[in-house]
């Protein structure tokens, strides 16, 4: 009984190591930052990101002056796609050792903040709310949602 209600508290979200941070090496760090926190991997996949899916993944920024860049930079060379789970708002977990979107104003002891110095290039992405998470999960892993 306590074990199947604790399990009902799972959260899901999904993250994107970007190409830069493949590029550079520090997957595996980034990796064990989230892991050390207490979040679990789900499921994981090294793939170039196709221009369409990409797109859709960031559609809400279609608008912006920097989309092209953005798209451009995201399908590059090989990302690693990850679903992690933990307890509860897992995304705002995962949100808060990301540190702030310009690696500028990032934290120190935040992934941004301690390895990434300019935007676009800043190494992670990961779910904005618990529904971005739902969709995001299943545009990139369809079999999980
Ligand atoms: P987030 O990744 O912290 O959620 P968003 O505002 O959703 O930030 O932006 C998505 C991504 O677009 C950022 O991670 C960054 O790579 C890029 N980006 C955001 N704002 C700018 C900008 O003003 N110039 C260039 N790139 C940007
Ligand atoms: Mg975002």
């Amino acid at each position: 009984m306590g074990l199947l209600l604790a399990s009902r508290l799972v959260e899901r979200t999904f993250i994107i190591v970007k190409p830069d941070a493949v590029e550079r090496g520090l997957t595996g760090q980034i990796l064990a930052r989230l892991e050390a926190k207490g979040l679990s991997l789900v499921a994981a996949e090294l793939k170039t990101i196709d221009r369409a899916t990409a797109e859709t993944h960031y559609g809400e920024h279609a608008e912006k002056p920097f989309f092209g860049d953005l798209v451009d930079f995201i399908t590059r060379s090989p990302a690693l796609l990850a679903v992690v789970e933990g307890p509860k708002e897992t995304y705002k977990v995962v949100r808060t050792l990301m540190g702030a979107t310009n690696p500028i104003d990032a934290a120190p002891g935040t992934i941004r903040g301690d390895f990434a110095i300019e935007m676009t290039e800043n190494l992670i992405h990961g779910s904005d709310s618990p529904e971005s998470a739902t969709r995001e999960i299943a545009l990139f892993f369809p079999g999980l949602a």
